[in-house]
């Protein structure tokens, strides 16, 4: 097991993982910006560095700064978080050569994964369903006018470098199809270097559910079930639940144990999500995300597994904790994203918290950096907690999150917490009847 993890995050998901290595007796190293010494992970460390300027790519996306950080402190691992350089292959690659353990897959697996038509190619190979579409990239107008003449329109042009929503156009005829080709080709290769475009069928109102697995580097995995991730703005997450409103115990282990099995076969380590559109009562892969996430609370509390704990076992050697015949999905869990923004614009509120009031109470947890006093920095992302419930089943859920935003208080910003509270009285939220557009169209309704 490792001596001691250097934390190369900030906020809320710092604290998450230096709880974790507490609870397995690891010394933690906080590294942060000058914008961050009065952080709250920052203070409960047990060494901390600063790495520089309050701007991100002069902390903490510094590669340089963060290895010096771990040879000084004498840190033998590093845990990324998520964002930053979570998904950074070089940065894996040189802490591997550096003899510092990255708490993450492999330099070679970030890689596939990076690439988007790379990814969908292993997914296939694996048994694990696809979008319909092109065989890799497409190289010209005939090529594509032919795929989408097989697949029928509408179809989607997506960038093998984008993912998460950037560099996408939908095309619903021929002149729309050399329109998009050109201008998703075009902006790929200004936004990425790389304009290397593909193209899918276009699913007009799917879900968002994403499947949780774990590898352990050594041919063994698990799934640890779904999460609906669904109710989105802009590519943004807003709540996520697990287990899917849309799916049943079936089609769970069904979807579950094809993503396992293509994780061990692939010799993935880690925690890793498998994002799938779901529509008609199938799956079709779109990704694969190879950090821990946002929304991993709402897996560890339905199935009592501390993601963040599997990881570090494996990344130091010792396997997983479970094997797939101890995994059990318990009742229902629901994460609503608490960001510092105006609940109708989303124009970001940094500024200071006067006075900061968690709920509490059975199946309540929740995770925040943030406390009375402190002051947001302008620098970052604007997610300044996350409330996680869980209920013996969604009925129970509902309730107790409704209470819980009833109690929770952030005076001083501006935070989306009356958008929840206005989502919990819902009856579509209620149904759990909604797609990928459904948030959009309500908050278009509301202005
Ligand atoms: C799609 C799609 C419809 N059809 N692919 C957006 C983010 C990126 N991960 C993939 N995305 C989409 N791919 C096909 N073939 C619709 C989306 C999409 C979306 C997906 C997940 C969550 C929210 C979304 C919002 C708009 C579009």
């Amino acid at each position: 097991m490792f001596q001691k993890i250097l934390i190369a995050n900030r906020g809320e998901i710092a604290l998450r993982v230096l709880r974790a290595c507490k609870e397995l007796g690891i010394q933690t190293v906080a590294v942060h910006s000058t914008a961050d010494a009065d952080a709250m992970h920052v203070g409960l460390a047990d060494e901390s560095v600063c790495i520089g300027p309050p701007a991100s790519r002069d902390s903490y996306l510094n590669i340089h700064q963060i290895v010096a950080a771990c040879e000084i402190t004498g840190a033998d691992a590093i845990h990324p978080g998520y964002g930053f350089l979570s998904e950074n292959a070089k940065f894996a690659d040189i802490l591997a050569a550096h003899n510092i353990t990255f708490i993450g897959p492999s330099g070679d697996h970030i890689r596939v994964m990076g690439d988007k038509i790379e990814a969908k190619r292993t997914a296939k190979r694996l048994g694990i369903p696809v979008v319909p579409g092109s065989e890799g990239a497409v190289s010209d107008e005939k090529e594509a006018l032919r795929i989408a003449a097989e697949i029928g329109y509408p179809v989607i042009i997506k960038a093998s470098a984008g993912g998460g929503g950037r560099g996408m156009k939908v095309a619903r005829s021929e002149d729309d199809l050399l329109v998009a080709l050109n201008t998703a080709r075009t902006e790929a290769g200004a936004a990425f270097g790389d304009d290397a475009v593909y193209i899918e069928k276009y699913l007009e109102k799917p879900r968002h559910i994403e499947v949780q697995v774990v590898g352990d580097g050594a041919g063994q995995a698990i799934h640890l079930g779904e999460r609906d991730c669904s109710l989105q703005r802009r590519h943004q997450k807003v709540w996520e639940e697990a287990n899917s409103p849309a799916l049943n115990a079936i089609e769970r282990e069904k979807i579950g144990g094809i993503c396992a099995k293509a994780v061990a076969d692939l010799g993935y380590s880690g925690a890793g999500t498998i994002e799938f559109l779901y529509e008609n009562g199938e799956f079709y892969f779109i990704e694969m995300n190879t950090r821990l996430q946002v929304e991993h609370p709402v897996t560890e509390a339905i199935t009592g597994i501390d993601l963040v704990h599997e990881q570090i076992r494996v990344a130091s050697g010792g396997g997983l904790s479970v094997t797939q015949d101890e995994v059990r999905f318990e009742g229902h869990a629901i994460e609503c994203r608490i960001n510092a923004e105006d609940p109708k614009t989303f124009v970001p509120s940094p500024g200071r918290i006067t006075h900061f009031h968690t709920p509490g109470g059975l199946g309540i947890r929740v995770d925040s950096g943030a406390y009375s006093g402190y002051k947001i920095p302008p620098y970052y992302d604007s997610l300044i907690g996350k409330l996680i419930v869980h209920g013996r089943n969604r009925v129970e859920c509902m309730m107790r999150l409704r209470r819980a935003l009833d109690e929770f208080v952030v005076d001083g910003i501006n935070t989306t917490l009356p958008l929840f509270r206005d989502l919990i009285g819902n009856i579509d939220i209620a149904n759990g009847d909604y797609d990928i557009h459904w948030l959009e169209k309500y908050l278009a309704k509301a202005e």
